[in-house]
């Protein structure tokens, strides 16, 4: 039986001056979002994942948002190149644990860049949005590492928000769930969709686990969807971390031991 792991890291104290793209800055509670965290490794464990987790880095205040710095297939890894300069570091900073997890491991190189909420992988599909982090270089970059194991890249134009992901995640292999606003449904025509209730258009980052969906408290219409759907589901509260425009995704990389 494999093994889910996943990579997390503690928040940076310096969060208060992460990256902000779509939304304004308020106060964020560092504390609290320390407690948030720490409650959403819990409920990784809870569900069987077995956490690597890495320190906090004080010099670099995104970088709880361990999700943009690689990518894991079963294959091998993708060391990304984050589109916010000031993210670039974190990269470094993954790297050799990155290496203990796979032999093969490539690099997105300028003048690529490439943020991991903007990858989408649902089976042997890898959907990348086009997007203010992640650029074509890197798509073609990232199609040229993943093609020799069988995976199938499409790039997905999206303005409307940070990432792919804050747009459409998937909820099994064969369902995604879906804000159509800030993404072309187009584009995931072969899954059956599940759209995120209009009042709650930040629902569809969910993280997908075995047997149940994690997805943060604040979203009861789309998490009413989910469990009439016949998902289940187990929620955290981020609201500290959702000010620093993370959701939950971004918080892990999961992958196959
Ligand atoms: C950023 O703007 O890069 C961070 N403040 C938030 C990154 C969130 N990452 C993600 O959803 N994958």
């Amino acid at each position: 039986m494999t093994t889910l792991r996943a990579f997390t890291r503690a928040v940076s104290p310096a969060i208060a001056d992460c990256e902000l793209s779509f939304i304004d800055r308020e106060p964020i509670n560092l504390a609290l979002a320390q407690q948030q965290h720490m409650a959403y490794v819990d409920a990784l464990i809870e569900a069987g994942v077995d956490v690597i987790a890495l320190p906090a880095l004080p010099d670099l205040p995104d970088s709880v948002f361990v999700e943009d710095t690689v990518l894991l297939f079963d294959e091998l890894a993708v060391l990304t190149r984050p589109g916010a300069s000031s993210r670039r570091a974190e990269v470094q900073a993954i790297a050799s644990a990155v290496h203990h997890a796979r032999t093969t491991v490539a690099e997105i190189k300028a003048p690529g860049t490439l943020d991991g909420g903007d990858v989408l992988r649902i089976g042997k599909r890898v959907f990348v949005g086009l997007s203010q982090r992640s650029n074509q270089s890197a798509i073609d970059q990232l199609a040229a590492s993943v093609q020799p194991f069988g995976y199938s890249v499409t790039a997905v134009p999206m303005q409307q928000c940070l990432h792919l992901k804050s747009s459409v995640t998937a909820l099994s292999d064969d369902t995604v769930l879906i804000n159509t606003d800030w993404v072309d449904a187009a584009y995931f025509s072969a899954y059956r969709q599940i759209r995120v209730a209009t009042s709650e258009p930040h629902a569809a980052n969910v993280v997908r686990l075995p047997g149940q969906i994690l997805m943060p408290t604040g979203f009861p219409q789309t998490q009413a969807e989910l469990l009439a759907q016949g998902f289940a589901v187990i929620t955290v509260n981020v609201s500290e971390l959702q000010k620093a425009e993370g959701a939950v995704t971004c918080c892990s990389v999961l992958f196959n031991a």
